[in-house]
């Protein structure tokens, strides 16, 4: 069966990226020409002291920042998540590899073998700490030559036979090949990562503070607990024009993590309920604090925007860009933002890309960012969520909901469950190696603990009018005895605030209004104070009837007595009524 598909560059504006990835690929290849098979992993000794402790997590970093990351590193550790710090200087004197970069992947095999690490964090920007260059042929319109960063190789430790993986299986120096060059060259790669990364992107020491600041916030204000956090803001439009079935495919991205984040409130900001022609919105939306913040449009370095409905029109008017990110002000309520646009990550290129922006901005943004290092492809249609950044999108609210805990593990599962359910072609390499975790891989997004149970069936009025305020109370227990909240959904799209906290076995009670007639399921869900959502309540039917006419009926009767007792009673008379 031939596939045809219409492959679209989710690009916003003009570019010489390609041009300028070019130049700083040339840079790149100052390489030595150690060939990777004499390399060995028994070359090095020189830990082998330390080899009996155990680490959860490395930090790696230049000697620039040692002193800014100590804060991170005590908090860590005072967490029970050890950790240590490696710089790079000392990795590039102690470890062997063919470049800087092939030295660190070495230092975090031996970390992995050693110390059975489970999370790598990367601090520094492209010029300090360096990352590696794949190479991609996939011909169409846009490029044929795709060259861009991915700090999968970091994660991608291991080949499907168990030994290090230096992705330049052919090695020629070239990493990464995929039906590349004259040649039509390969790497043989695996992919699978081994470790949990991320990195800060950070350019200086000022930035390392920022950061370090907002993760110690983050973790012992326990973000993931906070009532604010089940907030989900879910930006998109049409973000590709013309396709056959008409989809607006930014905002069938969104539904599709809406249905999935079941128990988040979602806040959309879209084309199509005209909220996203005022770039305000998406200003006031993430001010007001949110778990997670969904971009599913188009971008380039410094910028973010979509289509209306079947339109080339941009919007929101003059797009949101990194002046709006400078000025958010959601202080530590801060979301996890993922964005399938282009070019949000280009770290490389623009040390202040959107997504680092996002990052580092100091009186608020996000506390991780996840996009891509180059041009984000897929299908058109409904078909948006089977390929890309988009397919990762969906993969990973899921994995959320099914216990993901640390941000480390949504983008590695993430990456995980994608490759196994994919045909791995172009696109496919192309999105989960341009997909890029900046943040604190063990930053704790969720914690384990028993769910509430099931609430009981909701009391309260089983039927009503329009436009008149009802109570619903409901009540669970949780078997740890935690503190709970309660979210109604009132069965026309609207939902109550999470209320609480309740001690576990206590009542909550709500109230609502419906505006329009019609039969609606009601239903409720508990949460515990570390945010661990109960199943939906079984559904209480409420009805709401017409009454419009039985109203114009009473009325009509009413003011015929008033005006016509006389005439009535004769009718009564006439009729002998009595
Ligand atoms: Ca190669
Ligand atoms: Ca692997
Ligand atoms: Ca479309
Ligand atoms: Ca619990």
């Amino acid at each position: 069966m031939k596939l045809i598909i219409r492959v679209t560059p989710k690009i916003y504006g003009g570019s010489n990226l390609k041009k300028l990835l070019t130049i700083l690929v040339i840079n790149v290849f100052i390489l030595s020409t150690i060939g990777a098979s004499a390399l060995s992993i028994n070359n090095i000794t020189f830990l082998k002291s330390l080899s009996s402790e155990k680490y959860d997590m490395i930090i790696i970093a230049p000697n620039l920042f040692i002193s800014s990351l100590q804060p991170l590193i005590e908090h860590k550790n005072s967490r029970n998540l050890y950790t240590i710090l490696k710089t790079t200087e000392e990795i590039y004197d102690e470890f062997q590899g063919r470049d800087e970069i092939e030295k660190i992947k070495y230092f975090i095999k031996y970390a992995l073998d050693n110390w059975n690490i489970k999370y790598v964090m990367l601090v520094g920007g492209a010029d300090l700490l360096p990352a590696r260059y794949v190479h991609i042929f996939y011909d169409y319109e846009y490029q044929n030559e795709w060259v861009f960063l991915s700090d999968l190789y970091y994660a991608d430790i291991y080949d499907e036979h168990g030994n290090f993986s230096t992705w330049d299986t052919n090695e020629n120096n070239i990493f990464g090949e995929y039906n590349w060059g004259t040649l039509h060259l390969y790497d043989e790669l695996d992919l699978y990562p081994d470790v949990y990364l991320g990195r800060l992107a950070c350019v200086d020491e000022n930035e390392v503070t920022i950061c370090v600041d907002k993760i110690i916030a983050y973790e012992n204000e326990k973000a993931y607990a906070q009532s604010w956090f089940t907030d989900l803001v879910v930006i998109g439009g049409d973000s590709l024009p013309g396709d056959k079935e008409h989809i607006d495919e930014g905002e069938y991205v969104n539904q599709g993590v809406i249905e999935n984040m079941d128990g988040f409130v979602p806040k959309k900001i879209w084309a199509s309920n005209g909220e996203l022609y005022d770039a305000e919105n998406i200003q006031d939306a993430i001010d007001a604090g949110s778990g997670f913040v969904f971009f599913n449009g188009h971008g380039h370095l410094s910028i973010w925007a979509t289509h209306p409905h079947e339109s080339y029109e941009w919007i929101p008017p003059g797009s949101y860009t990194n002046s709006h990110i400078n000025t958010l002000s959601n202080g530590n309520k801060l979301p996890i933002v993922v964005s399938d646009a282009c070019y949000h990550c280009t770290y490389n290129v623009a040390s202040d890309c959107f997504g680092w922006t996002f990052v580092k901005t100091p009186l608020g943004g996000c506390i991780a960012f996840l996009g891509s290092t180059d041009v984000d492809v897929s299908h058109e249609g409904v078909d948006i969520v089977t390929k890309g950044i988009e397919k990762l999108c969906i993969v990973m609210s899921e994995n959320y909901m099914e216990g993901d805990c640390t941000f480390g593990e949504l983008w590695g599962h993430g990456i995980n469950d994608y490759i196994n359910t994919a045909e791995m072609d172009e696109m496919d390499y192309i999105t989960v190696e341009e997909f890029q975790p900046f943040g604190d891989p063990s930053l704790v997004i969720a914690e384990l603990s028993n769910p509430p149970e099931k609430p009981e069936d909701l009391d309260g009025p089983k039927s009503g009018k329009i436009n008149e305020e009802y109570n619903y109370t409901a009540s669970t227990i949780d078997p740890d005895e935690d503190q709970l909240y309660y979210l109604f959904s009132w069965g026309d799209d609207e939902f109550s605030e999470w209320i609480g906290p309740f001690d576990s076995g206590d009542s909550a009670e709500a109230s609502h209004i419906w505006t329009e007639q019609g039969e609606y399921e009601i239903k409720v869900k508990a949460k515990d104070e570390n945010g661990v959502q109960s199943n939906w309540s079984n559904p209480l039917f409420v009805s709401i009837p017409r009454n419009k006419k039985i109203d114009i009926h009473l009325n009509l009767l009413i003011w015929l007595l008033k005006h016509f007792t006389n005439e009535l009673q004769m009718i009564r008379y006439i009729l002998n009524f009595q």
